[in-house]
């Protein structure tokens, strides 16, 4: 199934309303953060911890940024080997470029199909966050920061608006120096994190309490650190629960998978039937001969086809 999404094949879409019934009771968690600061071996570790608790888990590495991405997608299968021989733990990776809507919605089906499948934790690992082409907010009910000390990466962390979508951050590499500042420093940018930003959007009313994001240190490569890590995106997921911002999180991220659901049919549906049209050919032509600009074309087509709905309702 994950390979029919990420192919893009339309065989796809009749299963996922199969299985859509069946999914929603995974608990999805998103690991983001720059390129090399140990996502793969902390989610390697994660595994270990989760197993450890006996719970089910399946890992999507997505890989948005290299078009060619077997090296970096191989490095991340390669850290979570270990783990190839059990079979309540499952790991795959997705580099759909094709994909309408972009990697956010392949993301979002092969959840579902996952969840489906009985999987309790489902990991989401992605280089970076919020770009445009993957929101691991629009997907995960609780996302993971990675930063490393010592690389500024805080402060970059600010401009790009990350400390913003973050539940939990990491500070991961902390057998490095200066690990304790760049922790220090995280909680003191944290606790001036505006309450009105995005990553608050989950707010339900003033009464709910607000989730008070948490700094954990680790270092991956050996485990120090990652059951208390384990324990906070289990206490998170426990407090979101307790206090419905679960389902209230649920049901935004329905809308948003929705709302990409409907864009892309739209586009293939609609553009398809405009280009077939004669205003189409005309515009077209009238670009070609320089009687038009590409813009106003463009509106004027796209105003016509509206107008004859309203036409044809009335
Ligand atoms: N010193 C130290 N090195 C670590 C630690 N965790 C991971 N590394 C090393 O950092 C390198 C990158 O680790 P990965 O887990 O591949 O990092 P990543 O963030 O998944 O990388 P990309 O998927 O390529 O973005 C590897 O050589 C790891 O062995 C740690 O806690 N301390
Ligand atoms: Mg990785």
């Amino acid at each position: 199934m994950i390979r029919l999404i990420d192919d893009n094949d339309p065989k796809a879409f009749s299963l996922l309303k199969q299985l859509y019934p069946h999914s929603g009771n995974a608990f999805i968690i998103g690991i983001t953060g720059s390129p090399g600061v140990g996502k793969s071996t902390l989610i390697d570790a994660l595994i270990f911890e989760f197993r450890k608790r006996d719970r089910k888990i399946a890992v999507i590495a997505v890989d948005p940024t290299s078009p060619f991405s077997g090296g970096a997608i191989l490095g991340d299968r390669l850290r979570m080997q270990r783990h190839a021989a059990d079979e309540k733990v499952f790991i795959r990776s997705m580099a759909s470029r094709g994909q309408k809507g972009g990697l956010s919605r392949a993301t979002k089906d092969a959840t579902i199909v996952l969840s489906a499948m009985g999987y309790e934790i489902i990991i989401i690992e992605t280089v970076g966050a919020g770009q445009a082409e993957f929101d691991i907010a629009s997907v995960a009910h609780s996302t993971g920061i990675v930063t490393i000390p010592g690389t500024g990466d805080g402060i970059q962390a600010v401009k790009a608006g990350i400390l913003e979508i973050g539940d939990i951050f990491i500070v991961n590499k902390s057998d490095r120096p200066d690990a304790e500042s760049s922790v220090l420093e995280l909680k003191m940018m944290l606790s001036m994190r505006n309450f009105n930003t995005p990553g608050d959007r989950f707010e339900i009313c003033p009464q709910t309490p607000k989730w008070a994001p948490i700094v954990v240190k680790t270092i991956a490569q050996n485990g120090t650190g990652v059951k208390e890590l384990a324990d906070t995106f289990l206490s998170h997921f426990d407090f979101m629960k307790k206090n419905t911002i679960l389902d209230f999180k649920k049901k935004e991220l329905e809308r948003i998978y929705f709302n990409s659901l409907l864009k892309d049919l739209a586009l293939e549906k609609i553009f398809l039937f405009m280009k077939e049209s004669n205003d189409f050919k005309e515009a077209l032509n009238k670009i070609e001969s320089g009687s038009m600009d590409p813009i106003t074309a463009a509106e004027n087509v796209v105003n016509i086809m509206m107008a004859r709905k309203k036409l044809r309702k009335t």
